[in-house]
Parts: C-alpha cells; sequence; structure tokens
C-alpha cells in the first residue's frame, strides 16, 4: 500500500528514470537495447521494478507508468539523433493490463507520430501471458503495430507452460528465451540440447533468437556454436543510465 500511494508520486516527483541495457550480435555490434524501469526513492533508496511493477499492474497506474516510459523512450531516442548518434532499436517491456487496454496500437502509434519517432525504433516485449489472453484480439493489435513498422519479442520464452502453437499464428520478430534456461546450460547435455533445439526451431519460424542473462563465457561460447542471433547479459553491459549508453555508442563510432 505504501509503495502504491508512493508510486502516484513518483512520475511527478522525477524520481524514475529508464536504464538501457545492449544486446549484442555474434559480431559484438549493438543490435538493440532494453529499456528497464528504475525508481529512486529519497527515503527508501532504488526499488525494484520485480516490486513495483506487480503493484502498478493492480490498477491503472500501470496505464501511466507505460506511457510515461513510451514518452522517456521516445525522449531519449531524439537525443540521440540530436547528438548526431544513430540509435538502436529500444525495447519496451509491456504489461498484460496496457496491452489489453481499448486502442492500445492506436494510441501506441499516436504518440509516435506527435514525438517524431518512426515505429522502427521500438519493439515491444510481451510475455506468453500477454499473448495468449485473448489470441483474436492479440493477434489483431499486433498486426496494426506489425503493419505500422513495430517490432515484437516474446519475454520470458519458454516459462509459459503453454502450447507453441502461438508462434505460428502470431506476426512475432524474436524469441528472447528466458535467463532460467541459459543457467541451466552447464548442468548437463539435456539442458544445452533443449537451448539448441529453441534456437533451431526459432529460425525455422524465421524469428531471430535472443538468449537473456547470458553471465559466462562459456555460455556464450556455446550460444555462438548453436547459432544464437543475439545476446543480452552481464557478461557483455548490466542496464546503464541513458547518458552511459550515449557514451558507449559515441565511442564505438
Ligand atoms: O531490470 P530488472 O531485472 O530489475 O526488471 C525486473 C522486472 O521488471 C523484469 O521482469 C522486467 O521485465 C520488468 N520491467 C522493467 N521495466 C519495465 C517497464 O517499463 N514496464 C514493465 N511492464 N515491466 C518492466
Ligand atoms: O523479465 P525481463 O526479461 O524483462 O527482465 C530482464 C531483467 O533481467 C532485467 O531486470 C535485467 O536487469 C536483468 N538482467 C539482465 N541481464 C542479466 C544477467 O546477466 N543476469 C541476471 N541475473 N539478470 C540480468
Ligand atoms: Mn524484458
Ligand atoms: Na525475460
Amino acid at each position: 500500500l505504501m509503495i502504491r500511494t508512493e508510486l502516484i508520486h513518483a512520475v511527478r516527483r522525477h524520481q524514475l528514470s529508464l536504464f538501457y541495457q545492449p544486446l549484442l550480435n555474434a559480431k559484438g555490434e549493438i543490435a538493440s537495447v532494453e529499456a528497464l524501469l528504475r525508481w529512486h526513492h529519497p527515503q527508501h533508496g532504488f526499488i525494484s521494478p520485480a516490486d513495483f511493477i506487480p503493484v502498478a499492474e493492480g490498477s491503472s497506474l500501470i496505464i501511466e507508468l507505460g506511457e510515461w516510459v513510451l514518452m522517456e523512450a521516445c525522449r531519449f531516442i531524439r537525443e540521440l539523433q540530436e547528438q548526431g548518434i544513430c540509435p538502436p532499436m529500444v525495447s519496451i517491456n509491456v504489461s498484460a493490463r496496457q496491452f489489453h487496454q481499448d486502442e492500445f496500437a492506436p494510441k501506441l502509434l499516436a504518440t509516435l507520430q506527435e514525438q517524431g519517432i518512426s515505429p522502427a525504433h521500438i519493439e515491444l516485449e510481451l510475455t506468453e501471458h500477454v499473448l495468449l489472453t485473448d489470441l483474436q484480439q492479440v493477434r489483431q493489435t499486433m498486426t496494426q503495430l506489425r503493419e505500422a513498422g513495430i517490432s515484437i519479442a516474446v519475454d520470458d520464452f519458454g516459462t509459459g507452460y503453454s502450447s507453441l502453437s502461438y508462434l505460428q499464428e502470431l506476426p512475432l520478430n524474436r524469441l528472447k528465451l528466458d535467463a532460467s534456461f541459459i543457467r541451466d546450460m552447464g548442468n548437463g547435455e539435456a539442458s544445452a540440447s533443449i537451448v539448441k533445439a529453441m534456437i533451431d526451431m526459432s529460425h525455422s519460424l524465421n524469428l531471430e533468437f535472443v538468449a537473456e542473462g547470458v553471465e559466462i563465457q562459456s555460455q556464450f561460447e556455446q550460444l555462438k556454436a548453436y547459432h544464437c542471433d543475439l545476446y543480452q547479459g552481464y557478461l557483455f553491459h548490466r542496464p546503464m543510465p541513458g547518458e552511459e549508453l550515449s557514451a558507449l555508442l559515441v565511442r564505438l563510432g
């Protein structure tokens, strides 16, 4: 309850910020970045989105937060452009309640247009849970988004215990395999085989495959041998403030 009340003021009091974590391709280039919300509370310090997102999801607060995240991502993309830096695609996490609100796609597209941001700069991360609630409506919304040029990734892939048939039915771009699979890869042949099979499946469906939570070199080597497309994790970069990312982009040219 404390969190809910305080969260209502957090936006207005400028306590929220976006951090960005790069996703690298096999050549080590930054292919895109994931935007991750951060809340710095003046008394309680840093509060994890793992703690406050579920609270926000309990009410329309999540809609307001989602709108703030989108505006902030747009502001950041424009700032990079003004500095002469070519902005990477920015992935935004979208929760169920946001995605299933009325007019989600047209509102999002209108905001991008107002902000002067090309939809090609934006990817949405949706969990299997979001995708499988009202598949008919999800397909419709997603088609509108894809036709406008927005990319769609399945986040935490593999944790939803769902049938995989939706992968053929929805216009997806990427699968982001949940970090737990990457952690288990070192624990034996079977776990590694699962990851390899998922990579092969995603390629046969023309989807890009992202490994999340890559923390050690041996995981990276193994994933490269399996032809994983994109890599995200502490081995490469931790989530960082926007200024740090723009400095990194300048350094990399
Ligand atoms: O960055 P971190 O590991 O602390 O994030 C914890 C969780 O919070 C992750 O599941 C992530 O998807 C979620 N999260 C981070 N930022 C956002 C956001 O802007 N919107 C939503 N809906 N979830 C977010
Ligand atoms: O649920 P989602 O995939 O959106 O959550 C991503 C979360 O994973 C973010 O909170 C991010 O801070 C965290 N994260 C990113 N890379 C790593 C990593 O290598 N190890 C661990 N433990 N967490 C990571
Ligand atoms: Mn995510
Ligand atoms: Na994830």
